[in-house]
């Protein structure tokens, strides 16, 4: 019978991890953590100093319960004291927004664009220089240095959230919304739409890749050159199906003739730890699937099924975007 309360442990497990607001691997989400863990351990206080005046004033010791019945006690207890304690609490909370939004003046480079769509992805990073790199549905970000992103929409309200990084903010449409993070180790965590936008709003997640500033610029440097040379006989017949297909109609891959916008720039598929916004993994069976099943692994997206494309067409299909690095 006893081991029946377990169950009600069984939530705690989903506040450890790479989605975690509990554990903070940045510095605005560590802020965000204390505010929390002041509000909740403020919260548990009360509750437990109302349920023994509760007690005490039911079943206390006459002299106890006259006190308590008296006029002061309510006053103090139930007036001055939520007051004071709610209002401090209210100002913690607006110094922990202010730090957050000041923050944003020592922003360094790059500033990265994060555009939500429906239900995708598009990250641009735009360099010092004043040139920008297109890439999607993952966001990379150097260690130690502070990020402002620019978060906006194409079409309804996203929000993006990173809870081991930071507090969410709304994309929201005509506007550009500044969030300013730093990473402070290296790791992988994962960010959530967090506003919802439509049919596949929970299958619109990102991984968020925390690089050391070296590694990172040498990445950056990678993201920016156009795509691989194909290589191979597979791969060639791969691209060519890439194009037969129509997939370019939507897809860019730089260097190449494909220049659509309507999904994720594939410049450097390959290279990306997962697909479709952090649907599945990302190896070549996981895009041969996603070809011919995607409105099963994704119900409602905006990309058509490719059901006709036989078994030797998907292997290849599959070899061209992998060896897209
Ligand atoms: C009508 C436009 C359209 C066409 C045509 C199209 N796609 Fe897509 N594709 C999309 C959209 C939109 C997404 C994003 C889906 C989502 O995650 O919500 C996508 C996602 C993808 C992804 C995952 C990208 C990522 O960042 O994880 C791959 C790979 C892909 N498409 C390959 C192809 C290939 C190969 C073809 C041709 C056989 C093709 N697409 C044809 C619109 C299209
Ligand atoms: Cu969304």
């Amino acid at each position: 019978m006893r081991r029946c309360w377990a169950f009600l442990l069984l939530p705690l497990a989903g506040c450890g991890g790479v989605q975690s607001a509990l554990s903070p691997t940045g510095a605005e989400a560590r802020e965000i953590g204390l505010l929390f863990w002041t509000s909740a351990g403020l919260a548990i206080f009360v509750t437990l100093l109302v349920a023994v005046l509760l007690l005490l004033s039911l079943y206390g010791p006459a002299p106890v319960r006259q006190r308590l019945a008296s006029q002061r006690v309510i006053v103090a207890g139930g007036i001055i004291f939520p007051t004071v304690a709610l209002s401090l609490l209210l100002f913690y909370g607006l110094v922990v927004m202010q730090g957050g939004i000041s923050r944003s003046a020592g922003a360094e480079g790059p500033t990265i664009t994060i555009i939500g769509k429906q239900w995708w992805w598009h990250v641009i990073y735009e360099l010092p220089d004043g040139s920008r790199i297109t890439s999607a549905n993952e966001l990379r970000l150097p260690v130690g240095r502070r990020v402002a992103l620019l978060l906006e929409t194409d079409d309804v309200i996203h929000s993006f959230w990173a809870p081991q990084l930071g507090g969410k903010l709304d994309m929201i449409p005509g506007r550009s919304n500044v969030l300013t993070i730093q990473a402070d180790r290296a790791g992988i965590s994962r960010a959530q739409c967090a506003e919802y936008c439509g049919g596949a709003h929970a299958l619109m997640s990102m991984h968020v890749v925390a690089m050391e500033a070296a590694d990172y610029d040498a990445w950056l440097a990678a993201e920016a050159a156009p795509a691989a040379p194909t290589r191979g006989s597979q791969a060639q017949e791969g691209r060519r199906l890439f194009f037969e297909n129509g997939c370019d109609a939507c897809h860019t891959v730089r260097g190449t003739d494909a220049v659509g916008l309507a999904g994720p720039d594939l410049t450097h598929v390959g290279s990306r730890h997962s697909l479709a916004a952090a649907t599945l993994p990302n190896d070549r069976a996981a895009l041969a699937s996603w070809l011919i099943d995607n409105q099963h692994i994704k119900p409602g997206n905006f990309m058509p099924e490719y059901k006709m494309l036989d078994p030797p067409s998907l292997a290849a299909l599959a070899t061209y975007l992998d060896g897209l690095e």
